[in-house]
């Protein structure tokens, strides 16, 4: 599918919508290098693991994703989507290394986030390497957006990706389920309520995807006193979220001072109920 081609009606009857274009594979490609280039040599001040800071919230440190979260093409699906108002709540890389059983159970994502269970977020996922079956692409079960969030038990399971190894404490019938398989530079958008999963890497390549989160201003969060956006497009009459400023440069030492603040913000909201540490806020 191509941009032009994109219809928020499809949208909302499935609650997601992919592949769509919105990047070539040379900037993809250019995305994963700077990434990858990070990764192999990290900055020498941080003062959490370089792991965490790309797991969630990345793009208060990273130039290169603040600048994503803006880039026009995603822009202008999300706002077909939601309207002309947004601001971006979050931004993670969800890396799966290859030959690695690392998996995502199935989960509603709005079920922990504080910001309620609404229908003014959509997350879009961007790919910086093939999301084939192989390589443990996401799987969406179409329609379950018009579901309200249901109960989820934490698991802390080791090789789960999410922050509590939480899943959806009812089976999800796997024979439902959509593969969203991407190529580099391809987009898919899903909505806060979708079930959602992915398996184990089997590939000989690693799984990429950067997410970004946009919300409308009208969302507030619920759980904690203070909570963060960066300002995206439109108008933003609530002023519910602290603004986050694009960072200077790659980890700058605001940039690393405000993401230890979000950072402190975040753990009082996503640990709630939690019976364990939640170990990427920590
Ligand atoms: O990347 C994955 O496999 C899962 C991502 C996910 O759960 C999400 O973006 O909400």
């Amino acid at each position: 599918m191509q941009t032009s081609e994109y219809k928020s009606s499809d949208y909302w009857r499935d609650g997601f919508a992919f592949p769509i274009d919105v990047l070539t594979a040379e900037e993809a490609q250019s995305i994963r290098a700077e990434l990858e280039a990070i990764e192999a040599s990290p900055p020498a001040d941080l003062t959490r693991p370089l792991a965490k800071y790309l797991r969630t919230n990345v793009h208060i440190v990273l130039p290169t994703v603040a600048k994503l979260a803006r880039h026009p093409k995603i822009v202008d699906i999300v706002k077909q989507t939601l309207g002309p108002d947004l601001l971006c709540w979050g931004a993670e890389f969800f890396t799966k290394e290859a030959h690695t059983n690392k998996v995502v159970t199935w989960h509603q994502d709005l079920t922990y986030w504080g910001i309620g269970h609404g229908d003014q977020e959509v997350t879009a996922w961007i790919a910086l390497s093939p999301a084939t079956e192989a390589s443990g692409c996401m799987k969406f079960v179409p329609g379950s957006h018009t579901n309200e969030i249901l109960p989820h038990v934490d698991t802390f399971d080791e090789n789960n990706l999410l922050s509590r190894g939480q899943e959806m404490a009812v089976k999800v019938d796997e024979a439902d389920a959509v593969p969203v398989v991407l190529m580099p530079g391809q987009m898919s958008l899903h909505h806060g309520r979708m079930f959602h999963a992915s398996g184990p890497n089997v590939s000989d390549d690693r799984r990429m995807g950067l997410v970004i989160r946009y919300i409308t201003p009208e969302m507030k969060q619920q759980n904690a006193g203070r909570d963060y956006a960066m300002p995206i497009c439109g108008d933003d009459p609530y002023r519910h979220f602290e603004y986050i400023p694009d960072p200077e440069s790659a980890f700058s030492p605001a940039s690393l001072a405000l993401y230890d603040e979000v950072m402190a913000e975040h753990a009082k909201i996503m640990t709630q109920g939690a019976e364990k540490t939640v170990a990427i806020y920590s």
